[in-house]
């Protein structure tokens, strides 16, 4: 998996009768959730994202549906199809991230460790590069 990025397994409780799954802030998650949202009605052949973020942490979840995740550091590059409401993507410090293949009807929910500002987002590819070579560069990767 792509450094800073991986699969997290959530509880799931399913039967005849449908399936619940649960996220316990403080035992589930690598951070406090400061922030939920949620993407829908995406058209077809429509993607978002095409960013990266500096210090916000984020889960990505698909409750309903499926969508696939490019996720991308100078070095590596994946995609990850998102078809299990209990599975949930973990995105950590400067990772690219684009978001594509909304089947019709997917849901995207995101739990986000911080509050939405826009001064967190790096999203011109260049400026990217740029901060993203320094800083896995620091950290040795
Ligand atoms: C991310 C991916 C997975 C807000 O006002 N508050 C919010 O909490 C968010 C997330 C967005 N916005 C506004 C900012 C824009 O005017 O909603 C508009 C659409 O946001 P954006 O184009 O950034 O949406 P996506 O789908 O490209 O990216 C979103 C998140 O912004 C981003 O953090 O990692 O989902």
């Amino acid at each position: 998996m792509v450094t800073n990025c991986r699969m997290i397994s959530f509880r799931s409780f399913g039967g005849v009768w449908g399936n619940l799954n649960a996220i316990e802030g403080g035992a589930d998650l690598p951070f406090d959730i400061r922030r939920v949202y949620y993407i829908t009605r995406v058209p077809e052949g429509v993607a978002r994202g095409f960013h990266s973020h500096r210090r916000l942490e984020q889960v990505l979840l698909c409750i309903n549906g499926s969508i696939s995740i490019r996720v991308k550091t100078p070095f590596e590059e994946e995609i990850i199809p998102l078809t299990d409401p209990s599975q949930g993507l973990y995105i950590g410090h400067m990772v690219w991230r684009e978001m594509f293949d909304f089947s019709p009807g997917a849901v995207l929910l995101v739990l986000a460790s911080e509050h939405y500002t826009e001064d967190d987002y790096i999203r011109d590819q260049g400026r990217y590069m740029e901060e993203a070579l320094s800083y896995f560069g620091k950290e040795g990767v």
